[in-house]
């Protein structure tokens, strides 16, 4: 600051020489700044001095911080163990972490859901228990019926003349018809009673009734629940209905079936069911020879069945193509100065793509690329009309490659045709012209 108006009075002074009567002497110069050299000494000492003492004090913050995080990775919470009946999800019992506990199906929590370890080495909280829910508590047995709860639910020892699941339905008469040859399971069981077969299909079934100090308990075949006024049928349960839209997504991704005691997924033709019994697969009718394509014909196998493809060399005027390989033209070398036959193709090469429906784009489909490119200039374009245009693009990927990208996803079944070309340049003046025409199947399923 100082310094600064010191060097203004001596501008003014030095542009404003007429005014030379009132500038200070040169002795009063030299006066003011060995003044203002020493206010600077006097300035930097203190400012050294602070900050000395400002680095002091950094060290003490740092070695105290440094402390405190060494206490803090040693510090733990005593270790929790996973309640009976239920789990712990958390390991950590570092200071600041969390666990949390679940309780197994028919069993309710008591106590903290989640726990954290505090600074004091301790957990937050109350200790968590898991604890049988009682399913009787609603009294859901029915007519005199006493309710016995066991883990996840609850089973209803009926009176006597009543019977189902709740006691609900009184007991048929033929209920107490008794059959010795039946088997009893246990001696408390004293018989069991079977339906006439007339009243079965395989929709439907005589349920499995026992006699218990006089009560009767009907169970069904897994599959199957009690039906019907009495306890006496069991119907199939038709899982195809009741998971039509489950949560965990569709039983089958094509065609459930339901089954008497079960239900099974079928596919369309032209797939076999996965292994895992829920998808579908297509069948490789061309490595299995499950096809009927001639000696001339390719097979290409298809999402759903096969295509017979045959690669013939291209017509045109001006040149003549021969098969270098079963899926590539190349052109007969043309006569000396025929300008015509130099421009057509020097090359045409067959792809065939299946894919299935609907598949996501944008995407690479195709890539061409030159081996061993000649001329200056590589050029890369979609042929192929219009149809071509709408669902493809060409894009350069790198220096020496074209890439056929898919533009939006196809609505199958369908056969979409594009053609990429490849033109080598050199100074603006072709060199050759490769086309590469590509088939794509589109299968009519998402499989
Ligand atoms: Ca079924
Ligand atoms: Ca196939």
């Amino acid at each position: 600051m100082i310094a600064a108006i010191l060097i203004t009075l001596l501008c003014f002074c030095s542009l404003h020489p007429t005014f030379g009567q009132d500038c200070p002497s040169r002795q009063e110069i030299q006066g003011s700044l060995k003044q203002v050299q020493k206010l600077l000494s006097a300035h930097e000492a203190s400012y050294l001095q602070s900050l000395r003492n400002l680095k002091k004090k950094i060290n003490l913050l740092q070695s105290s911080t440094g402390k405190q995080t060494t206490r803090a990775i040693n510090s733990t919470c005593p270790k929790l163990d996973a309640p009976i009946n239920g789990r712990k999800l958390g390991k950590s019992h570092g200071v600041g972490h969390e666990v949390h506990v679940l309780c197994d199906p028919g069993y309710e929590l008591v106590g903290s859901e989640s726990r954290v370890c505090q600074e004091s080495l301790t957990w937050s909280g109350q200790q968590s228990t898991c604890r049988d829910i009682n399913e009787c508590a609603s009294s859901p047995c029915q007519n005199g019926g006493t309710c016995v709860d066991e883990v996840n639910h609850f089973s209803c020892v009926c009176a006597k003349g009543w019977a189902g699941a709740t006691c609900q339905s009184p007991t048929p008469t033929f209920f107490v018809t008794m059959t010795n040859t039946s088997a009893a399971t246990s001696p408390a069981t004293a018989a069991a009673a079977t339906l006439p077969a007339a009243t079965t299909g395989p929709f439907v079934r005589p349920s499995r009734c026992t006699i218990m100090q006089g009560t009767t308990h009907c169970t069904c075949e897994p599959g199957y629940t009690i039906s019907g006024r009495d306890s006496n049928t069991c119907t199939d349960i038709d899982e195809c209905e009741l998971f039509h839209n489950g949560q965990a997504g569709r039983l089958c991704l094509h065609t459930c079936v339901n089954t008497p005691g079960g239900y099974r997924c079928s596919c369309p033709i032209g797939y076999n069911v996965t292994r895992d019994g829920r998808s579908c697969k297509d069948i490789d009718e061309c490595a299995t020879r499950q096809n009927n394509c001639t000696k001339d014909q390719m097979c290409i196998n298809t999402y759903g069945g096969f295509q017979c493809v045959q690669v013939d060399c291209p017509k045109i005027p001006n040149a003549t193509y021969v098969k270098t390989s079963p899926m590539r033209c190349e052109r007969n070398p043309c006569p000396v100065d025929n300008k015509a036959c130099s421009q057509t193709p020097n090359s045409f090469s067959y792809h065939y793509l299946a894919v299935v429906s609907n598949l996501s784009a944008p995407r690479v489909m195709f890539r061409v690329s030159a081996l061993r490119p000649m001329g200056d200039t590589l050029r890369f374009s979609l042929l192929g009309g219009r149809q071509a245009r709408r669902h493809f693009t060409v894009q350069r990927s790198d220096r020496v490659t074209g890439q056929l990208m898919l533009a939006s996803p196809v609505q199958g079944p369908a056969t979409l045709e594009a053609e990429v070309e490849m033109s080598e340049l050199e100074r603006r003046v072709q060199l050759g012209r490769y086309i590469t025409k590509v088939t794509m199947f589109v299968s009519q399923y998402e499989f």
